[in-house]
């Protein structure tokens, strides 16, 4: 899969370098391209924003130096057969990512993504980038950050480790909180008593059905204390 990614900071990306990410990039399996946004934007100073038409408070990224960074990642598609990119803007104004989103994202061949500062970016660029590839704006929740760069590092986390290959033992991969639409089960390893608190009996007795039936328990019993609204939503797998 490749990944480019446009910021005004393009350092933060620095950490998707470590850990799983780092070797799905050395061992081919993902091409990340983090790209400066003022590298197109030619001015003295480089901006890339300016103020809101109609006033308002903060500032507003400027359409130009989008359309040419958009142009170079996303305009020509690199083989003729090649799918168009699916070009995602962070915002808190987009629909909401789940694991459905990163399940879908996963299987995509060439990702954008357009991390935006200050109050957001002109509106036209995400009109002239329907005209490039697929555009997404994809929220991590109901709540502000300062820009999209934090909200496309986990994004990027949770589609990548999705790509086969990626994560060393696909098993770990079912087992999961939000994979069956249920939180995960609680996890234990030794020793068996610590500081006077024991593992769960089960646990022990090696009754592989008995152990899997308490792990179901006790998924529901933490879905419906902690994430209620995942068991009332109608798109819930059955269980
Ligand atoms: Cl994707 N961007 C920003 N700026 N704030 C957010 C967000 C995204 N998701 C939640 N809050």
């Amino acid at each position: 899969m490749r990944i480019d990614v446009l910021s005004i900071f393009p350092s933060y990306f620095d950490g998707l370098t470590l850990s799983l990410l780092g070797k799905a990039q050395d061992a081919g399996l993902i091409d990340l391209r983090v790209r400066d946004l003022r590298d197109w934007a030619f001015d003295r100073h480089r901006t890339v924003d300016d103020t809101p038409y109609g006033g308002g408070a903060g500032m507003v990224m400027k359409p130009e130096p989008w359309g040419l960074a958009l142009d170079e990642v996303a305009g020509s598609a690199p083989a003729p057969d090649a799918e168009r990119p699916t070009i995602i803007f962070p915002s808190p104004a987009g629909e909401v990512f789940t694991q459905k989103t990163a399940r879908q994202l996963a299987t995509r061949e060439h990702l954008v993504f357009g991390c935006g500062r200050y109050e957001g970016i002109d509106e036209r660029v995400f009109e002239y980038a329907a005209d490039l590839g697929e555009v997404r704006l994809i929220s991590l929740g109901d709540y502000v950050l300062n820009g999209g760069e934090v909200a496309t590092m986990a994004m990027i986390e949770a589609i990548g480790r999705l790509i086969p290959g990626v994560v060393g033992n696909p098993e770990s991969l079912v087992e999961e909180s939000h994979e069956d639409g249920l939180l995960e089960y609680p996890s234990y390893t030794k020793p068996a008593s610590w500081r006077e608190r024991a593992v769960p009996e089960i646990l022990l007795s090696g009754n592989h059905g008995a152990i899997a039936a308490w792990r179901r328990e006790q998924q529901l019993v933490r879905t419906r204390a902690r994430r209620p609204d995942l068991l009332a939503d109608d798109e819930a797998p059955s269980r």
